[in-house]
């Protein structure tokens, strides 16, 4: 394939997001940024797969936090939130970051103020759905055993370590308007069979002009210790773009792919000829090298709108989205 605009989105709940990029970058007056920005609005509001966004996974103190990133590949300009609690809308908040700081990345509670301070609404309590809240505190009560720590021994079943204490704020079962809506999302997406365990959307946009843009947002991985940030804010890791190349953007186990920066890398290996899913492939293999077991995947387009993907052998597929001129609704691509 070959043909600008274009947009590309991950996993298999790229449909609408994708659709509703589009929509944005055939929009006058509207930038890729623009695009990037709806198209990961559109999976935060809806709750994608019920796993991307506000109130989903949580970490081992029963709060979901949020990242993401938006970058323009004509400017370079980055603007980027980490560990954002109780704001829903992570990516507005991203482009708030660089359209009104000279930041790039602004994490934790202060993300929250900052949030606040731009007028977005923040949430009274931490919260979860029902779904997320029943998990959270059956693994609390039955097992508790840390996804993500290491090196440390606990001297029971729940570690001195651990769990850290409840937010004094935490209320479990705190009725909560926007709970409800996340119900009924985790009705449509938690599908029997459907692969529901997907938190992070990545959206590139790729204008006629070849101006280029990225959007990441991500709830981060289940019962992670309190302050991780993964990936998908980093620039270079979770996504990257540049005008004179295109773009590049990764989901799959974070902790892992930040040490490589696979956007980056793919980017670098396109600017010097290399196709994208190639480059993608090599930006994967690297990872392997070190890290055999690692899972994570990458969409890959360059400024022709030639666009392809790779994924770690443990994603036994890996489906994603793409939409240009000459179709009339986003496409679903699956490669293995
Ligand atoms: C993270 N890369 O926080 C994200 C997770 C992800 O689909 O991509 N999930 O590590």
């Amino acid at each position: 394939a070959d043909s600008l605009p274009i947009v590309i989105t991950t996993w298999y709940f790229g449909l609408n997001p994708t659709n509703t990029a589009w929509d944005e970058l055939q929009t006058p007056g509207k930038l890729p940024l623009d695009a990037v920005q709806k198209g990961c609005e559109w999976c935060e509001d809806n709750f994608c797969s019920s796993g991307v966004g506000y109130g989903y996974k949580p970490d081992e103190s029963g709060e979901s936090t949020l990242d993401a990133l938006v970058m323009d590949g004509k400017t370079h300009d980055v603007g980027a939130v980490g560990g954002l609690r109780r704001v829903q809308n992570a990516i507005g908040v991203a482009r708030a970051v660089m359209k009104h700081t000279s930041h790039t990345l602004i994490v934790g509670d202060a993300a929250t103020e900052f949030a606040k301070s731009m007028g977005f609404e923040v949430m009274p309590n931490a919260s979860l759905s029902n779904t997320s809240d029943n998990t959270y505190w059956t693994w609390r009560q039955n097992d508790c055993q840390p996804n993500f720590r290491k090196n440390v021994k606990p001297a029971g079943k729940c570690g001195p370590y651990y769990p850290a204490d409840q937010p004094s704020d935490f209320n479990r079962r705190t009725s909560f308007n926007k709970r409800d809506t996340r119900e009924d999302a985790s009705k449509i997406w938690d599908v029997p069979g459907s692969p529901s365990d997907h938190d992070t959307i990545c959206v590139i946009a790729i204008g006629a002009n070849k101006d280029a843009a990225v959007g990441v947002t991500t709830n981060g991985l289940r019962f992670k210790v309190p302050g991780r940030v993964g990936d998908s804010p980093i620039p270079g890791a979770g996504g990257y773009v540049d005008n004179e190349v295109g773009g590049a953007a990764a989901t799959g186990n974070g902790d892992i792919m930040m040490r490589f920066l696979p956007s980056y890398h793919a980017v670098e290996l396109m600017r010097h000829g290399v196709s994208p899913e190639r480059a993608g492939q090599d930006a994967i293999r690297r990872i392997l090298k070190h890290y055999p077991d690692f899972n994570g995947a990458m969409i890959v387009v360059n400024n022709k709108g030639e666009y392809g993907a790779a994924c770690s052998p443990g994603y036994k597929t890996f489906p994603y989205f793409v939409r240009t001129g000459d179709m009339t609704n986003a496409t679903r691509v699956d490669i293995n």
